[in-house]
């Protein structure tokens, strides 16, 4: 959950709050870390039963009955409240300053500093809060601390010398617990002075000492390979990470004969990452979208490089003067001519994602590799925001009759144009209704899209006329393939026919 706190500081009632005046610098840097003290209340297990148990209070509309909450609280206030608070209830708030103080001053006598332990109460009356937040990560329990320092001093007792960078794999894969392809990475984190060598102290060090072993595997991968000045991970921090993986995975040896053919492959696994986990679709990808993502997984699973070739080999069919870039005709010849100009016009006027390339009217391979998995599998969350962003022309957040009679019109007189019966747009208005089952008839949310396992479907009859054509004579039903392979996704099914067509290419020639 990303805070926004803009414009919410100045609308607080500073008398109650008691804050003292402070310059905007200072005011940053407490957003900040109260941003960062939220994100550690927030992912203790303690508060996800919590926040549960809270939820499903909530849902049978009992009393949430938290502590703390002042029963003297005005009814004013509470009925300004948003309707998940039961009336007659009050959401937690923080206790009055018994003594009147302001809460800062108190705050500064009774503790040292801001990520210090707080201290214990006396009083038995005041819930004792367990310390959750540690400036440097939480210390290893005593036990955990002795069994890692155990297995260290195993492995280094024969490398009294320290490790180089090649027998450093099985320290990541063993004591670390991380998959092996991050093995270099994480050496050059802890060898910072670059003498090649990684000793017994230094790894206690950063493993231990630096609080790396009682981080979860998203947030200890987040700070290997996070830029130190920064807040987040770049596409090229994972560079290092994927040219290790591709190097020594088993099932990409193939690529050891065509280095130059590693580099992209390399890019397009990174491009496909960020395109299912950089949900934001900044290029930033911050440690909550990695927390939120099954990463991992996809990276030991890219062996699947029918999937990686399929994207290439497509680009390169397309790419037919090889200056690696798509224009519009080009894209308008994809799938066998199937989408409509119109949509294409939107892709290229970079509404539903600004190209990363340099060269105006054309998309690069990158901005290509998001375009192909959106069109190949309209049931993932990105491909339906993609879609979305297309179809609703004014951008005001939902799409409206008007906005798919726009798209529509062209579907239907390309169809005339192979001598098919028109299909009024009413008559399809009330199919895509159906399918949609939106919340509001009037209109479609987004939530109402991605709520559908039809939406894909709905984008189909809008602006793909050979999938439309396609769903009109098979329906919606599952096809065969779909029964025998009931966990993949439409792009593993594209995927594995391109895969077959390829196959049979090279087998003819
Ligand atoms: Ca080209
Ligand atoms: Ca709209």
């Amino acid at each position: 959950m990303d805070t926004d706190f803009n414009g919410d500081v100045a609308s607080h009632d500073a008398e109650r709050l008691q804050l003292p005046e402070v310059s905007p610098l200072t005011t940053q840097a407490i957003r900040d870390l109260a941003e960062k003290l939220f994100d550690q209340w927030l992912s203790l297990p303690e508060t996800n039963n919590l926040v549960r148990y809270m939820l499903f209070k909530a849902k049978r509309g009992r009393s949430l009955n938290v502590s703390g909450a002042s029963s003297s609280t005005n009814a004013a206030a509470s009925n300004s409240l948003p309707s998940m608070f039961p009336a007659g209830s009050k959401p937690p708030l923080s206790p009055e300053s018994p003594s009147g103080e302001p809460r800062l001053k108190k705050q500064k006598a009774d503790l040292p500093a801001l990520g210090s332990p707080v201290k214990l109460v006396n009083d038995p009356g005041k819930e004792l809060i367990p310390q959750f937040y540690f400036q440097n990560g939480r210390p290893p329990s005593h036990e955990l601390k002795e069994g890692c320092l155990f297995r260290i001093n195993q492995f280094f007792s024969v490398h009294m010398n320290g490790l180089q960078i090649h027998e450093f794999r099985r320290v990541t894969k063993e004591i670390c617990k991380l998959p092996s392809f991050f093995s270099t990475a994480l050496f050059r984190k802890i060898d910072v002075k670059c003498t090649g060598i990684v000793t017994r102290n230094t790894f206690v060090d950063y493993w231990i000492i630096g609080n790396m072993l009682t981080k979860d595997i998203a947030a200890q991968i987040y700070t290997i390979l996070k830029q130190p000045n920064l807040k987040y991970l770049t596409q090229d921090d994972f560079k290092p990470v994927l040219g290790e993986l591709l190097a020594t995975h088993p099932g990409l040896q193939f690529l050891q004969r065509i280095p130059q053919f590693r580099g992209i492959y390399a890019e397009t696994v990174i491009y496909r990452i960020f395109y299912d986990v950089n949900r934001s679709s900044n290029s930033r990808l911050t440690l909550r979208e990695l927390k939120h993502s099954n990463l991992i997984a996809a990276m030991e699973h890219v062996d699947e490089q029918i999937n990686v070739s399929t994207e290439l080999s497509t680009f390169w069919k397309l790419d037919t003067d090889c200056d690696f870039l798509i224009d519009k005709e080009s894209i308008i010849k994809y799938g066998n001519r199937a989408l409509s100009y119109k949509i294409v016009d939107r892709i290229f006027s970079q509404v539903p994602r600004k190209f990363t390339s340099k060269v105006e009217g054309k998309m690069g391979y990158e901005d290509f590799v998001h375009f192909i998995l959106s069109e190949e599998d309209k049931s993932s969350e990105p491909s339906l925001e993609y879609w979305f962003k297309c179809i609703d022309l004014d951008a005001n957040g939902v799409i409206t009759r008007n906005e798919m009679q726009y798209f529509y019109e062209e579907q239907m007189n390309r169809r005339a144009c192979q001598g098919r019966r028109r299909v009024p747009f009413e008559d399809i208005l009330c199919q895509i209704v159906d399918m949609i089952s939106p919340r509001d008839k009037r209109y479609f949310t987004l939530c109402d899209i991605k709520g559908s396992k039809l939406s894909g479907c709905v984008f189909n009859i809008l602006f793909n006329i050979t999938k439309f054509d396609a769903f009109e004579s098979r329906g919606p039903v599952p096809t065969r393939q779909a029964d025998e392979n009931p966990n993949w996704t439409e792009w593993d099914r594209f995927a594995h026919r391109e895969y077959i067509k390829l196959y049979a290419d090279r087998m003819v020639s």
